[in-house]
């Protein structure tokens, strides 16, 4: 990679919740454009990157950093994508426009260096990962709560299909969310829908939104196909001093822990994340060995993308979303080395979305297992499922 960088451009546009999100677009001197976008979370977790500084330059198109960077980036050529991204976290004054306008501008870096060599984005991520690509299942969510909703604690309830195609695996989803809508449409329980697509219900009871699921999936004839998933989002339910509130009652780690090995001794569980806060190791490391082999505990808010915290005792999986770090190389780093400790890789959307379906990209060139993209009722989630059709078939850009 020697292509020079002619100039960058970064500004906010609009996420999925209406509010500013960082993008940015990147040309190479032989003509290659590349742009990308910083998806964000409602209430990011406290291991994220600091956003502070992103929030700071705010709108400005032209605001001292960027102005400083552009001039600093002219003519200037990196040997690795790495390099790049190395950038943004040194000391030095460009350290400081924050993970969000990073990870806008090393993407954008990534499509043009893959634009320039004439592959797609998945081919350029498999060439810096050099992990195995496979199609993902996608964990799609159902229901919503906690900082996404009302009424129930844990933040999604969703449906994992796992056939041999994708389609088949879009079908399913299709499938079995329309008819839970049905029902809980029909009995009054539906009060809207959350950022990621859930269904917000007037039910404040776990158990009964966990047996619409599982009772839909055994009436359509789909269990052998179908299971279940949750984000417990425990960090949020933190309340100091060791414990969680869960619906009105306060629960010590012990009794959360009796709570959610309820859940995993009574469904079908693929996939269970963050169901305890990022310090509370110890019962993270006796549920990941209590859970059964088939069901994944997946550190979300715990690892928060980054290779420095990963620990396989604690999870048996680790969601990657690449604003949580900051670059593209940071997020690849988590996933090479969350795969040499044995651990699944869960690709992950976040709650204030973009147009951007690189994570999509992503989560077929590092062999996900998983892609958790949200429900299929909203154009933002719509757009990752949409990408990963055309991934499944060859055909790797969305059309411009
Ligand atoms: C999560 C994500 C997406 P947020 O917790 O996994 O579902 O939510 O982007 O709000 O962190
Ligand atoms: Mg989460």
């Amino acid at each position: 990679m020697t292509n020079r960088v002619d100039t960058i451009t970064v500004r906010t546009i609009l996420n999925s919740q209406g509010g500013r999100s960082f993008e940015a677009n990147l040309r190479l001197e032989d003509g290659s454009i590349g742009f990308g976008a910083a998806a964000r979370a409602i209430i990011p977790g406290r291991r994220e990157r600091d956003l502070t500084a992103s929030e700071q330059l705010g709108s400005q198109k032209d605001a001292p950093n960027i102005v400083a960077l552009r001039k600093y980036l002219k003519g200037r050529s990196f040997d690795s994508q790495r390099d790049f991204d190395a950038l943004f976290f040194e000391d030095g004054q460009f350290a400081k426009v924050g993970a969000d306008i990073a990870l806008a501008l090393s993407l954008a870096y990534c499509r043009a260096q893959a634009r320039s060599c004439g592959c797609s984005l998945k081919d350029q991520l498999v060439g810096l990962s050099d992990l195995e690509p496979k199609m993902p299942h996608p964990l799609v969510n159902v229901f919503s709560g906690g900082e996404h909703g009302a009424h129930i604690s844990y933040q999604q309830l969703m449906i994992i299909p796992q056939h041999d195609r994708i389609h088949d695996d879009i079908e399913t989803a299709l499938r079995v969310y329309g008819e839970i809508e049905k029902m809980v449409t029909s009995k009054g329980m539906v009060e809207g829908y959350s950022a990621s697509s859930g269904m917000l219900t007037t039910s404040p009871n776990l158990r009964e939104l966990f047996d619409i699921m599982a009772n839909t999936i055994e009436r359509l004839g789909l269990s052998d196909h179908v299971m279940l998933g949750t984000d417990v989002a425990a960090e949020h339910l933190e309340q100091g001093n060791g414990t969680y509130k869960v619906g009105d009652e306060i629960m010590t780690s012990e009794e959360l822990a009796a709570f959610h090995r309820g859940f995993l001794d009574d469904y079908n569980f693929y996939f269970y994340e963050d169901p305890f806060g990022p310090d509370d190791a110890a019962p993270w490391r006796a549920l990941t060995e209590y859970a059964p082999s088939s069901t994944i505990i997946v550190g979300d808010d715990l690892f928060a993308t980054n290779v420095k915290n990963i620990d396989p005792e604690l999870a048996s999986g680790i969601l990657l979303k690449m604003n949580q770090v900051g670059t593209v190389s940071g997020t690849l780093d988590a996933a090479i080395a969350a795969r040499k400790a044995g651990m699944k890789l869960i690709v992950s959307h976040r709650s204030k979305e973009t147009e951007d379906t690189a994570m999509a990209d992503l989560a077929v060139a590092v062999g996900a297992e998983l892609i958790k993209v949200g429900g299929p009722r909203r154009g933002d989630r719509i757009a990752k499922y949409n990408q990963l059709i055309r991934l499944a078939e060859g055909d790797e850009c969305p059309p411009v």
